[in-house]
């Protein structure tokens, strides 16, 4: 009996030598790519349609690691530069520290409507951004979209920019966010995402986010009043190593880039088509809402951030240029 055992414990292992685990032949070469919202935010339905279409139409396997568990997104814009993930689906405000050119999208007003950001962002002034990541050894493939950003906060109702004076608002690690709110008269503190328990524990008073983001992670629970200030428009650049890209043959590289600018255009839709239902439900939810903030008076407040030194480097002055010249 003994001997009958071992000779089908040896039998079977042998064949698994031979034909090996079950599952394919050969291993799929993995794409990792990190980002930091939870399933449902603007970047997971960008990363999941992206992983599809890929999937779909080569051996690669994308897989994605959301919700913060890489950390916040500037260190997995970090990991991304190291190589020990390829890609990330990143909030425009985080690639100031890497390339500073990357805040001329946050300048503030500087769109007027989802026209001309598509007009400019997919024309020459964003091409020429994304080839200027290159110098921080990101390859920018595509923009998909946060949309246009909107105050929050659980102190008042903010109707005008005087209503905003000393509130504590948590911004983006950004250089530019920390300076718009700074003259606009608030009290604002760098920080990355996710921050709901901050508000909850009233470490701050405000934030400001697209509405998919507000009603995605329930900031309604935590904030009373919602002003529809659209300070600043938000895209996600949608990076990989450059190094690791370069060394990816070429029709691969084409493949890559056709699928994350097919996932950016069917999320940018995305946002539009359902930004009128986030607005729905964060007023059903009990949010107090201002649509009709005397904006004038941000305008004013914020035009110095023109001639301040975050904008005068030359290569961002140059590139600042070119966006608000195609932005007219
Ligand atoms: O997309 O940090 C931010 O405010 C971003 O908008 C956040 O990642 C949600």
């Amino acid at each position: 009996m003994q001997r009958l055992v071992t000779l089908v414990v040896v039998l079977v292992t042998l064949f698994l030598m031979h034909v090996g685990p079950v599952g394919p032949a050969f291993a799929k070469e993995v794409i990792k790519l990190g980002l930091v919202t939870i399933p449902g935010s603007a970047q997971n339905i960008c990363a999941e349609k992206f992983k599809e279409l890929l999937e779909s139409r080569s051996d690669y396997e994308v897989k994605i690691f959301h919700s913060a568990t890489l950390g916040t997104e500037t260190e997995i814009l970090q990991q991304i530069q190291m190589n020990s993930i390829q890609m990330g689906v990143i909030t425009d405000g985080p690639f100031d520290v890497f390339v500073p050119e990357a805040r001329v999208i946050g300048y503030p007003f500087l769109f007027a409507d989802y026209q001309q950001v598509d007009k400019v962002l997919d024309g020459p002034p964003g091409q020429e951004l994304l080839a200027r990541l290159e110098k921080a050894w990101f390859k920018g493939l595509a923009f998909s979209e946060n949309g246009f950003r909107n105050l929050t906060n659980n102190k008042r109702p903010v109707h005008t920019v005087d209503d905003v004076a000393g509130l504590k608002i948590r911004v983006m690690e950004s250089a530019l966010h920390k300076e718009l709110w700074r003259l606009l008269g608030a009290n604002p503190t760098p920080m990355g995402w996710p921050i709901f328990t901050e508000l909850q524990q009233g470490t701050i008073d405000a934030q400001e986010n697209p509405l998919s983001v507000i009603a995605n992670y329930r900031l309604y629970e935590v904030q009373k009043y919602l002003t529809l200030t659209a300070h600043v428009y938000s895209a996600h650049i949608d990076v990989v190593n450059l190094k690791w890209f370069q060394g990816l043959p070429a029709a691969d590289q084409e493949l890559i880039s056709k699928c994350m600018r097919e996932a950016a255009a069917y999320q940018r839709n995305w946002n539009r088509t359902n930004e009128a239902g986030f607005l729905t439900k964060l007023k059903e939810a009990g949010m107090t809402v201002d649509e009709h903030p005397d904006l004038a008076s941000f305008r004013s407040k914020v035009a110095p951030i023109k001639n301040m030194e975050i904008f005068q480097g030359q290569q961002v002055q140059e590139l600042l240029q070119m966006f608000l010249k195609a932005a007219q």
